[in-house]
């Protein structure tokens, strides 16, 4: 079957990567499936990139917020009247069920929305002066030329919450989407620029990590970075940022638990496990992978689960009917294959799946049975690590209190969750456990684009993306302050 060829958007034109060679994105269903062609970049083209977003922030800072607002307005409606055909494309290059790459298009959408309503707010500050004849106020600047690296879980909405808040504020911008999902990126970039998005405001270049992803990091032209994905990358992003000052927004890995209390309603507990720990197959930051369980409730729970988790349909997440599609790559088939490993030989007991599954209509794709584990311990690597995978650990506790000391026992704090029909519980959840996210009654994924997003201890380092948290990271305060007396008025003295 003949492909399509993408290329670099530099400057407004599409071009050829210096390095001459390419890659091939393949559908996780069908390996035999090739979605496109894309450039394999390398640091000439981030240099490129970066020289023709510099040329483009001398123009794009000066047109008024709300005139950029308006691009973003335009985008939003036209990601609406494109929803069907971007979330086929994207279901065909990352795997996720159609349901669910329709809803990252939404997200990309609410994002553009809500960014663009920004557009007439960018709050300041006014704020009095100690000084008579003296008028005080801080106002938002942009940045400059951002930097982005985008995973492939997301493949809209993610670049979305990047693109939009930094384009609002005035910033221009190079992203290189994750080599796994090039085309949603280059879906959105298009929609930018049918809204009608100047030349070189936005640049594409693609490509791998270490060739394409390193320099975009590195390049002193280059103001500020934003990134999603592994912590092991994400450290390394955050170290080279750090010895040069730059401001760097890192949204990582997670564990994220669910708490199911003896005062639970189940089945409602019940739908919320199997959404939280299978949807996307598991690939969220977010995907519920401990669920802990007061052991009142844990045997008819976990029976309940299995069951659930067995019955799942599996298959191309273009078939409207499959519940839960492939893993993205090869690479996270071993991942998981081997966390499985890992955790039989700690002493949790597989219930179900743990294993990929190559028969059939799974031969050409990556697939991999939803797999749940109990008797796992609070220590165990199984409860510890990230797996990003259809992955679940259930862990038994005595009491809410245990429940909570458990919970937090991890060095991730991304999302949580508590089912309990008992508002005091509730509350102290809401206190104690740490993360950025936590749901009461409802699963851990399911973030919406307004609120701040973002995880404490390794998780990130501090950002939030969504919200206006992302604005904090678009843009850098300037104080100013108009002397109207006529006279040298000393602050702290006169
Ligand atoms: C991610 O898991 O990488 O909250 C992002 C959610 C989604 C975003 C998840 N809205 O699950």
């Amino acid at each position: 079957m003949s492909h399509k060829l993408y290329k670099n958007l530099i400057g407004g034109e599409w071009v050829a990567a210096k390095t001459g060679k390419t890659f091939l994105n393949s559908s996780p269903a069908n390996k035999n499936d090739v979605v496109g062609e894309f450039q394999s970049s390398g640091a000439d083209d981030v240099d490129a990139a970066v020289k023709a977003a510099a040329e483009a922030f001398k123009t794009w800072r000066l047109v008024p917020a709300p005139k950029r607002a308006e691009i973003l307005y335009r985008a939003g409606h036209l990601l609406e009247q494109r929803k069907e055909q971007y979330a086929k494309d994207m279901t065909r290059e990352m795997g996720k069920v159609l349901a669910e790459t329709r809803g990252d298009v939404q997200e990309a959408i609410d994002t553009a929305y809500y960014m663009a309503g920004e557009g007439r707010r960018l709050f300041g500050q006014t704020t009095p002066s100690e000084l008579p004849n003296k008028f005080a106020m801080s106002v938002r600047m942009p940045v400059g030329v951002c930097g982005m690296i985008a995973p492939w879980n997301f493949p809209m909405a993610i670049p979305s919450w990047k693109l939009f808040p930094a384009l609002v504020c005035g910033n221009t911008c190079v992203i290189k989407p994750a080599e796994d999902t090039p085309l949603s990126t280059f879906n959105l970039v298009q929609t930018l620029i049918d809204a009608g998005l100047p030349k070189g405001v936005v640049n594409i270049v693609t490509g791998f990590g270490p060739e394409a992803g390193a320099p975009l990091v590195e390049h002193p032209g280059v103001h500020a970075v934003s990134f999603t994905g592994s912590s092991e990358v994400g450290r390394l992003v955050g170290q080279v940022a750090a010895a040069n000052f730059k401001p760097c927004s890192l949204e990582m890995g997670g564990k994220n638990a669910m708490i199911v209390l003896d005062d639970a309603n189940l089945d409602l507990a019940l739908d919320g496990a199997v959404w939280g720990a299978f949807g996307t197959t598991g690939q969220r930051c977010t995907a519920t992978s401990r669920i802990i369980l007061h052991k009142s409730i844990a045997a008819e729970f976990t029976e309940k689960l299995v069951a659930r988790a067995k019955a799942l349909k599996v298959g191309d997440g273009l078939d409207e009917s499959v519940e839960m599609g492939p893993q993205v790559n090869e690479q996270q088939i071993e991942t998981s294959t081997k966390y499985c490993e890992v955790a039989q030989q700690e002493g949790a007991k597989l219930l179900c799946g743990g294993k990929r599954l190559t028969e059939g209509a799974y031969a050409n794709g990556t697939f991999f049975a939803p797999t749940v584990f109990s008797e796992v311990k609070p220590e165990m690597r199984i409860a510890q690590e990230e797996v990003f995978g259809p992955v679940v650990s259930l862990i038994e506790c005595s009491s809410f209190d245990e429940a909570l000391e458990i919970a937090n026992s991890i060095k991730y704090g991304l999302s949580t969750a508590l089912y309990s029909r008992n508002v005091n519980n509730a509350y102290r959840a809401i206190r104690d456990l740490e993360a950025g996210i936590t749901y009461i009654n409802a699963p851990t994924i399911g973030a919406e684009v307004h609120l701040p997003f973002g995880g404490v201890k390794q998780t990130g380092n501090g950002h939030r993306e969504g919200g206006t948290g992302a604005l904090d990271f678009y843009t850098t305060w300037k104080s100013v302050y108009v002397d109207y007396s006529d006279k040298l008025q000393r602050a702290q003295i006169d």
